[in-house]
């Protein structure tokens, strides 16, 4: 069949996140963020990586930017680092790092790539972890809101296209259940408590954007996966259905609606582990809704029926255990450090079908799809992918080239996928391949590369930070030309 073609100003872009990519960790009166502090605690990264220097995009944001140019961007996702506009998290506003912002976006625009500017991509200030535990008091949902209105006011005519939080539901459950990023705690009623006030500054800063930039988009991205039955034994099915509630209408159904879903509501309260709904707490959800939704998108997950009431088959065992085995990032329960509420609603175990990239993580170009037309069905509003793409080993060779056929063929394959979905009907304002350059892996450090544009740090000075585009740069160069309408 005939695929629609992609139409006309569709955004082709690519992402970054602040921490990720800026370095100048501390200066021009940056203050620190929970990610400067939760670095240094040994053990905690890939051979105690951090992003001090990261790849020194704050230097080079010029260089970055013209190659961006060259490669005909048509729109860069970035976030803002909290900590360089208010130090400690409130009061007066550090005017060099709103500059650096602001020279960044205008850079941008000399170049007519349109900025999709980030609110929140994980780094409090420590300032505020130190005063009041961060997310976990209300009072960070005024600071939030002074925050995002500094942005706002300032950013109004020149940023149409607004992220509020980046991947709440993984920077909630890594950082409150798994201790695997900061503020590093292991309890599951903290972080649903955590999660709920953070709904809260979510739906806040909307309705004051709504109020001061009228003429814009926001949206949270969310880290959506499709949830899939193991097969279709009716148990697994209904499994699936709690895989789908408890991992994605937990929170895409707050954003929207302003509800919490209810199965996983009951569970929760059943455990007390229940977020505590305040007066007011609901209307002011239900008062802010977003205008887009952005979507990121890595791969889904497969459930079968809960292990208490159906016990595992032998058939199905190894796929636990396979699940089991992967990153930490796919959030396999350490009983002894949480209590799991959903074990009595589903049970992941590994997709037969699926390969999977050398950090665990299934390739599903079809889950893109699905998510995207399960998303459009249930929320009805536009959406934007705000991140898809593949973490590899990259290897520069003795000509100094990258050859990722491997990245190209799975940006490929999923941006087939997406006009698929365009063609049944999904409307879509963009696609941010993660990431523009290569950057620091929050846990994995610089050796799992993203990138469009290879970060040269294995030569002796580190400071070097040569930048060489890749093979898929040309490809995707390519693309946009075309409109990503010639993806050979
Ligand atoms: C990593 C992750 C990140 C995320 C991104 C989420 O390896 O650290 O893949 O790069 O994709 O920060 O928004």
């Amino acid at each position: 069949d005939k695929l629609d073609k992609f139409p006309e100003g569709f955004l082709w872009g690519a992402a970054s996140a602040a921490y990720q990519i800026e370095g100048g960790w501390d200066v021009d009166g940056k203050g620190p963020s929970i990610w400067d502090q939760f670095t240094k605690i040994p053990g905690k990264t890939f051979q105690g990586t951090n992003g001090d220097i990261a790849v020194d995009h704050y230097h080079r944001y010029k260089e970055d930017v013209r190659l961006m140019a060259e490669m005909g961007l048509k729109a860069y996702r970035f976030s803002v680092a909290w900590s360089r506009i208010l130090p400690s998290g409130k009061g007066e506003v550090n005017e060099k790092g709103l500059l650096f912002y602001e020279n960044l976006i205008d850079e941008l625009k000399r170049y007519d790539i349109e900025p999709v500017l980030t609110l929140y991509h994980w780094d409090i200030p420590q300032a505020l972890q130190d005063e009041y535990q961060g997310w976990e008091s209300r009072e960070v949902i005024d600071d939030f809101d002074h925050y995002a209105r500094i942005l706002f006011e300032r950013f109004k005519d020149k940023v149409k296209y607004w992220v509020s939080f980046n991947e709440q539901n993984v920077f909630t459950a890594l950082g409150y259940r798994w201790e695997a990023h900061p503020p590093n705690i292991a309890d599951v009623k903290r972080m649903f408590e955590a999660n709920h006030i953070i709904n809260l500054a979510n739906a806040k800063a909307i309705n004051s954007f709504h109020e001061l930039v009228p003429n814009g988009m926001i949206g949270p991205s969310f880290g959506y996966g499709p949830m899939y039955s193991l097969d279709c034994e009716p148990n697994n099915v209904l499994a699936a259905l709690n895989g789908e509630e408890f991992q994605n209408h937990w929170w895409l159904d707050v954003y929207v609606n302003g509800k919490y879903p209810k199965v996983t509501f009951k569970q929760l309260e059943k455990l007390g582990v229940a977020p505590s709904i305040k007066d007011g707490d609901l209307e002011l959800l239900q008062s802010a809704k977003p205008d887009f939704l952005g979507v990121n998108y890595y791969h889904g997950g497969t459930v079968r029926a809960n292990e208490i009431e159906f016990p595992l088959q032998e058939s199905e065992a190894d796929l636990e255990k396979d699940f089991q085995a992967t990153d930490p990032y796919l959030m396999q329960p350490k009983e002894e450090q949480a209590q799991s509420p959903e074990k009595r609603m589903f049970a992941n175990v590994s997709n037969p079908h699926l390969e999977k990239t050398k950090w665990g993580w299934e390739i599903d170009p079809i889950g893109i799809r699905i998510a995207l037309r399960r998303l459009q069905n249930r929320y009805h509003l536009p959406m934007m992918v705000t991140e898809n793409g593949l973490g590899a080993y990259d290897h520069l060779t003795e000509q100094r080239t990258i050859e990722d056929d491997y990245r190209i063929n799975y940006l490929k394959e999923h941006i087939v996928e997406i006009q698929k979905a365009l063609t049944d009907g999904v409307e879509l304002l963009g696609y941010c391949a993660w990431s523009f350059t290569d950057l620091l892996s929050w846990l994995n450090g610089y050796q799992k590369r993203y990138g469009f544009v290879y970060i040269d740090r294995d030569e002796q000075d580190e400071k070097e930070l040569e930048r060489i585009p890749k093979k898929s740069y040309y490809w995707y160069k390519k693309l946009i030309e075309t409109n990503g309408n010639l993806v050979d």
